[in-house]
């Protein structure tokens, strides 16, 4: 059957009808709901930024526990990613969070390599749930997720511009992941020089192509607020693991021999709105977004790459059938080059052994004349030495006569 008939046989229409009492699958949402909660959910984020620029402190304080993240040595030969995975419960919700954290970025002299290992790590997470989408047997539902769902980008308080690391790292990280920029201890820079430095930061960002993250708009519920927020990018954050007395509540800050810096305090830092955005508004949205925009170009452009196709309208089946003959005719192909060289070389092999059996006969033809040479020149010197015994003999019986002769006359 063709398509066309098949299309023609399912003509479906959908009919709006009035129901005449209460069915039931209006608890549909809170069976999702339900459902969800007892699975908990898993979160994944990523901090990509300078050695000390306040990573740690950030993560501690965004989820206002204490993560015991020791700091990383300066002199890494690399950047090195450690993950580490924490199970949080905020009333009867569970969460599995896990942070990546980038040891050593920004510490070599040569930092054109910096963003490779980070790109080969969110691939890696991409492949992992690919290989699981791909098995006979998927468990996707246990499957512990570690793609990344939001990377927080920490920008050093400079006051000037974006390095070259920054923005190189940027670029080839935008497509794989959710980029939320953010300047890191913004308490050590002045309201002027932020408000500057923002507008710098993000126009440096739009006039290399690269995109960031956007808070979404499409839900009219948190559009305003997305929307507004979207303006504030990147977020000025302040970070603190010590808590100080303002009026009669502990407050998290850092305190100056100037001043207090409240990190919750919006006139003080963003803090507040990072989290806002992150945690309590856009967590979902990170997560779909990783899948269904990130995850997806991954999946494409693998799949292709391993041949599968939609344009050319062949089945699974018949792309695999294809493939595998390719596969064969490649081996087929290099099984015979093989077989050719082995036997040239077989060739080659046995001339060579020609040649050198020839140089033996050679030299031991040679060996063998100058052999008999020789055993004939011993042979005449022997002779020689024969007759000159002889002669020698014959003389001394000659003087021996003559000897006793001459006694006989006396
Ligand atoms: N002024 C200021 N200092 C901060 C802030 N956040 C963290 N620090 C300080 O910066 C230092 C490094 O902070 P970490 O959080 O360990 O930085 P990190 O980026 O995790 O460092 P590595 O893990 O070693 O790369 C610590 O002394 C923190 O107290 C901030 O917002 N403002
Ligand atoms: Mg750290």
């Amino acid at each position: 059957m063709s398509t066309t008939e098949v299309e023609r046989t399912l003509n479906h229409t959908t009919r709006t009808l009035n129901l005449t009492g209460h069915v039931g699958f209006d608890s549909l949402p809170d069976q999702l709901v339900n459902k969800s909660v007892a699975q908990g959910f898993c979160f994944n984020i990523l901090c990509v930024g300078e050695t000390g620029v306040g990573k740690s402190t950030m993560m501690d304080t965004l989820f206002n526990t204490n993560f015991d993240s020791t700091p990383s040595s300066h002199d890494l030969p690399g950047v090195k990613l450690k993950a580490h995975t924490y199970d949080l419960r905020e009333s009867n919700v569970r969460m599995k969070l896990n942070i990546v954290d980038t040891d050593g970025f920004g510490d070599q002299i040569n930092k054109e390599d910096s963003w490779k290992a980070i790109v080969e790590y969110i691939d890696t997470q991409f492949d992992a749930y690919l290989q699981e989408e791909l098995k006979i047997k998927r468990s996707i539902h246990n499957y512990q997720d570690r793609r990344i769902h939001s990377c927080l980008y920490f920008i050093a308080p400079t006051g000037h511009s974006l390095k070259a690391l920054d923005l190189l790292t940027m670029k080839k990280l935008d497509s794989k992941v959710n980029i939320i920029p953010v300047i890191a201890k913004a308490d050590t820079i002045t309201k002027t020089e932020l408000h500057k430095f923002k507008t710098k930061i993000m126009h440096e960002l739009s006039s290399n192509g690269i995109k960031i993250y956007q808070f979404p708009t499409d839900d009219e519920t948190v559009a305003e607020t997305n929307a507004a927020m979207n303006g504030l990018l990147p977020f000025a954050i302040v970070g603190s693991n010590d808590e100080v007395k303002i009026g009669n509540k502990m407050v998290k800050a850092r305190q100056y021999p100037w001043g207090t810096v409240q990190v919750e305090n919006e006139n003080h830092c963003d803090f507040v709105k990072l989290r806002e955005m992150l945690i309590r508004t856009n967590m979902e949205d990170l997560r779909e977004a990783t899948h269904k925009r990130h995850y997806e170009l991954y999946r494409r452009h693998k799949l292709e790459e391993m041949g599968f196709s939609d344009s050319d309208a062949k089945s699974l089946s018949e792309t695999y059938e294809l493939k595998r003959q390719q596969h064969v005719t490649d081996l087929q192909k290099k099984e015979e080059e093989m077989r050719q060289t082995f036997v040239i070389r077989v060739k080659e092999k046995e001339g060579e052994l020609k040649d050198s059996e020839k140089d033996l006969h050679v030299r031991f033809d040679g060996l063998k004349k100058q052999h008999t040479e020789e055993k004939r020149k011993l042979e005449d010197s022997k002779r020689r030495l024969e007759e000159d015994i002889n002669a020698f003999n014959q003389r001394k019986v000659a003087v021996a006569q003559a000897s006793t002769l001459g006694k006989k006359k006396k």
